[in-house]
């Protein structure tokens, strides 16, 4: 089995830090969809990335399936609970993370590669609203706590960490410590961890 992604991508973070809390015996396999030979396209149609080559040389799309794959084959706690109304909450926080995280790619990576594309101010504003929406409902709803649901690190710490890493790396010009403070306290902790460490991309 292995991970193909590309070191910088938020969404194969993802599926990194699940490998990595769970244990998984997986080899992490740089490759960017847009370089020549990547092996990409040979296993995910939509050519993104991460995408997971099982032993039977199939792959498995989606950072999202891929975290709840880990979560079942691997050890440790679940990152996803199985309970529903907890699950479901879960879930939540994976969506408003990767929510955020896709307004951030919208505003740096998209734009940044459709040079002769005018990005109107309207857009841009749209696309920062997301962000700041999302951040603010974050910081409000995980206030002092140090998980975003419950009082365990769950797929949802890993959808927000995920975001907020990303801002760091693609908008560090945005300034989210200063304005949301909870926000601040939580990540410091988060990027504590080995799976978030072993994963920030250089
Ligand atoms: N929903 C997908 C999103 C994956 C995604 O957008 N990956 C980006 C990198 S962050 C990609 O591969 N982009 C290349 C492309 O779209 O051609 C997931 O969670 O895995």
């Amino acid at each position: 089995m292995k991970l193909l992604g590309s070191p910088t991508s938020p969404y194969a973070r993802k599926a990194r830090i699940a490998l990595i809390e769970k244990n998984v015996d997986c080899e992490f396999v740089p490759d960017r969809p847009a370089n020549p030979g990547t092996q990409v396209p040979k296993y995910n149609p939509l050519s993104k990335v991460p995408v997971l080559v099982l032993d039977n040389d199939k792959g498995m799309i989606d950072s999202s399936v891929i975290a709840e794959y880990f979560d079942g084959i691997g050890g440790g706690a679940k990152l996803i609970p199985q309970e529903f109304n907890a699950r479901i909450a879960v879930r939540q926080w994976e969506a408003l993370g990767d929510g955020i995280t896709d307004a951030i790619v919208a505003l740096t990576h998209d734009s940044r590669y459709t040079p002769t594309c005018e990005v109107s101010a309207d857009w841009y504003q749209k696309q920062l609203k997301k962000i700041e929406n999302g951040l603010a409902a974050a910081q409000r709803d995980i206030g002092a706590n140090e998980f975003c649901y419950g009082n365990a690190f769950s797929l949802g710490d890993i959808c927000i960490g995920m975001a907020l890493g990303y801002l760091d790396r693609a908008y560090a010009q945005y300034d989210w410590r200063a304005k949301y403070p909870d926000l601040k306290r939580y990540a410091d902790k988060l990027f504590a961890r080995p799976s978030f460490a072993q994963t920030a991309a250089n």
